[in-house]
């Protein structure tokens, strides 16, 4: 089709060059059931002109709770080129089209490849996690992330900066990948400073009080999930199997 990497010099205008160089990053593109198509690099992916013909990849979302059932939340960096300065979950990107991250594997029966797919965004969580916020693996081991639910959902990249005309090249069209972690309350956090501007523990109600707060704004994915689904699992900590599935929740 007319999907290309769009050549046009002014989308990377005025952004961090570290931000830049990140867009080189391979994503899975996939269909509209999760099956992965082939790569597409992180920027080819986020140009609003590309998710208007349908352009679709695999990313993952992380909630991470301690023992006081207060949800870890970040306020992306200024730098990020894609919502910037947004509050939102504890962390989120995607899986690169590695064999790690895909989660490959011999066996062609569907239920194991979404199981394959689990396990490859497990990886990518981790990965993320220690590189966004300095957790550290040993903070997160694989086997304590609990897979819930895929959520697709697209949305643009409304303009918070005073760099708008770029703001609105830019966008998310995602099969999200829920993944819960529960962990220590002197969990280790030090967060890099390029990708994560502050991070705070909240309660429900902090994080009610805070939509309540016109100078806060919160990223496009999080609002969806918070008035969706997120409440019920939070209610629900000790016992979330039940909200696990093989569905893909079009948001
Ligand atoms: C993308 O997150 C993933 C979701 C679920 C919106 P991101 O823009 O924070 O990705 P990255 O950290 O890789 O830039
Ligand atoms: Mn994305």
């Amino acid at each position: 089709s007319d999907i290309k990497d769009n050549a046009d010099s002014s989308l990377f205008e005025g952004h961090d060059e570290e931000q830049i160089k990140l867009m080189e990053e391979l994503c899975i593109v996939l269909d509209n059931n999760d099956k992965p198509l082939g790569a597409g690099t992180k920027k080819l992916c986020h140009i609003m002109d590309n998710i208007n013909q349908g352009l679709l990849h695999r990313a993952f979302s992380v909630f991470l709770f301690n023992e006081n059932n207060e949800l870890l939340l970040q306020q992306r960096a200024d730098e990020k080129i894609t919502f910037p300065g947004m509050w939102t979950n504890t962390c989120c990107s995607h899986p690169l089209c590695v064999p790690k991250e895909l989660g490959i594997s011999s066996n062609s029966d569907d239920l194991n490849q979404l199981h394959n797919a689990i396990e490859g965004v497990k990886n990518a969580a981790q990965r993320k996690l220690d590189h966004e916020l300095g957790i550290p693996y040993n903070d997160s081991p694989l086997e304590n992330f609990q897979f819930l639910t895929r959520i697709h959902y697209k949305a643009g990249n409304a303009g918070v900066t005073n760099n708008s005309e770029s703001d609105s090249k830019w966008g998310e069209h995602e099969i999200d990948y829920i993944l819960i972690l529960k962990t220590a309350n002197d969990i280790t956090i030090n967060p890099n400073l390029n990708e994560v501007s502050h991070q705070k523990f909240v309660s429900k109600h902090e994080l009610k009080q805070m939509f309540e707060d016109e100078k806060l704004i919160f990223t496009p994915w999080f609002k969806l999930i918070c008035n969706s689904f997120l409440f019920k699992w939070w209610d629900n900590l000790d016992n979330l199997s039940q909200f696990k599935d093989d569905k893909i929740h079009r948001l």
